[in-house]
């Protein structure tokens, strides 16, 4: 086999406003409407910024958006309720889908509250990093409402799943990982999920030393080997000022990029990111080389 045939065509990523193909690389921009996010908390501090922010990352290329009124950030988050958090995210939401009526877009929340009001608002997709851990009611209602799911790896809750309070891991910490996201995936499609909804995400930075993250990111193809499209989430993570140096997470693009293009040699589709116009483009080069092998 040449070597990249394995990865071309993916199936598309089926959610609850329609399809994605994944015969490309996917890119979701981050929306973060939260005051402690660790790279861009207080970022958006209005409506028109965040619309701003939003029409930017579509013009660059962003094909979801992704928004989260949460934060997980490493330095202990504090966690929000429902009605803060739906506080945050909802007008945002509504204004996306008025002025981008046919973007999907995703919401990252653990609490099944938030996800069923943003799916009423028209949101194709539930991005949980707890991966239907924190809140049971999740998968019962994505099943429901046919939502497209990122199931992400993580232990612990919000305010310490960032943290390296569960970092523990034996000698493969890869095996340890896809053995605790297909227990996730079971819960999912118990719940009545279908299996063309999932995507997996390893948790880059969830409960992972540098180390640990290195040797996920090395062995994706592990995760990839699961049968479903894989998400990475490495914008401007620690990890990536760890070994440049750069400590403004701003600052860590040319980093994330690199990690972002070892992620799609190695089986990841969907890459959620913070940059959009210097990923779209190195994946988009990445990608053509590949496909010119496979
Ligand atoms: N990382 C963060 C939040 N959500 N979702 C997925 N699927 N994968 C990730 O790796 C991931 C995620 C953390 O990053 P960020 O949103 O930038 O920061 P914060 O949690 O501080 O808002």
């Amino acid at each position: 086999m040449r070597p990249y045939a394995r990865y071309f065509p993916r199936m598309p990523w089926h959610h609850a406003t329609g399809e994605l193909s994944l015969d490309k690389p996917r890119i979701l921009g981050i929306v973060n409407v939260t005051p402690d996010s660790f790279s861009d908390g207080g970022r958006l501090r209005s409506l028109d910024d965040a619309l701003r922010h939003v029409d930017q990352m579509v013009n660059e290329g962003a094909d979801v958006i992704d928004v989260g009124g949460e934060s997980t950030r490493p330095q202990g988050a504090i966690p929000v309720n429902a009605d803060e958090e739906l506080h945050r995210v909802m007008p945002v939401i509504e204004a996306v889908r008025r002025v981008h009526p046919a973007l999907p877009v995703s919401i990252d929340t653990v609490k099944s509250e938030v996800a069923r009001a943003a799916l009423d608002a028209g949101v194709s997709i539930v991005n949980d990093v707890s991966a239907f851990r924190l809140d049971p009611a999740m998968g019962a209602l994505c099943a429901e409402r046919g939502a497209g799911v990122v199931l992400m790896h993580s232990r612990g809750g919000v305010s310490d799943m960032a943290t390296f309070t569960h970092a523990t891991y034996g000698d493969d910490v890869a095996g340890d990982v896809v053995r605790e996201l297909s227990a996730r995936v079971a819960e999912a499609v118990g719940a009545g999920v279908s299996r063309d909804c999932i995507v997996l995400d390893p948790g880059i930075g969830f409960s992972k030393r540098g180390e640990h993250s290195l040797a996920l990111l090395a062995a994706l193809g592990r995760v990839a080997s699961l049968g479903f499209p894989v998400l990475v989430g490495v914008s401007r993570k620690r990890f990536i000022g760890e070994l440049t140096g750069v400590s403004t997470p701003s600052a860590r693009v040319a980093g994330t990029v690199g990690a972002n293009v070892a992620a799609l040699e190695r089986g990841a589709r969907l890459f959620r990111v913070h940059d959009v116009k210097p990923n779209r483009d190195a994946l988009d080069v990445a990608w053509a080389i590949m496909a010119s092998a496979a």
